[in-house]
């Protein structure tokens, strides 16, 4: 069966395209949707791509994902600098998980530099755009690759 990835996307990225395009460029998140489930599909995965503004559902959400996919992908947006909870709850469903941030986060304010996810993890994309969602999708199928080999 195609192993399956859940797409996490966290508070205000919903505004993608509609504001400050100068830092996180003109896609709209459903442009960013669209393109991920290309890619996934190009690599025989399965995504379900969703956004949240509130912690607790994104919390809730990671909860569900154990049994149900095969791994994470999520940009927490603001959380990621804020969120012991969503932090815990990536460590509690310990599947492989990739944070993926638009912006370069360690060329921007000193407090974007520190991400709670970092240690629930297996690695971070930051700086590419939307880009940095499809270059998450290879690594993750390269994970999964390795697991099901
Ligand atoms: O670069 C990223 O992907 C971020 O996760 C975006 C977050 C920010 O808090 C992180 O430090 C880095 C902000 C998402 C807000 O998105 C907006 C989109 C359009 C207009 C305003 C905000």
């Amino acid at each position: 069966m195609a192993s399956s990835i859940l797409i996490l996307n966290g508070p205000n990225l919903n505004m993608l395209g509609r504001r400050e395009p100068g830092i996180y460029g003109r896609a709209s998140l459903d442009d960013i949707r669209d393109a991920c489930v290309q890619k996934a599909t190009a690599l025989g995965l399965s995504a379900d791509f969703r956004q949240s503004n509130h912690e607790g559902e994104l919390v809730g959400w990671i909860q569900e994902a154990a049994g149900r996919f095969d791994g994470i992908i999520i940009n927490a947006a603001a959380y990621t600098h804020t969120s012991v909870a969503l932090r815990d709850a990536l460590l509690a469903v310990a599947l492989p998980a990739i944070e993926v941030h638009l912006s370069n986060i360690h060329a921007r304010e000193d407090f974007r530099r520190h991400s709670y996810l970092g240690p629930a993890v297996r690695g971070m994309v930051a700086g590419f755009g939307a880009q940095s969602y499809l270059l998450a999708i290879d690594a993750i199928a390269h994970i999964l690759n390795e697991t099901t080999d």
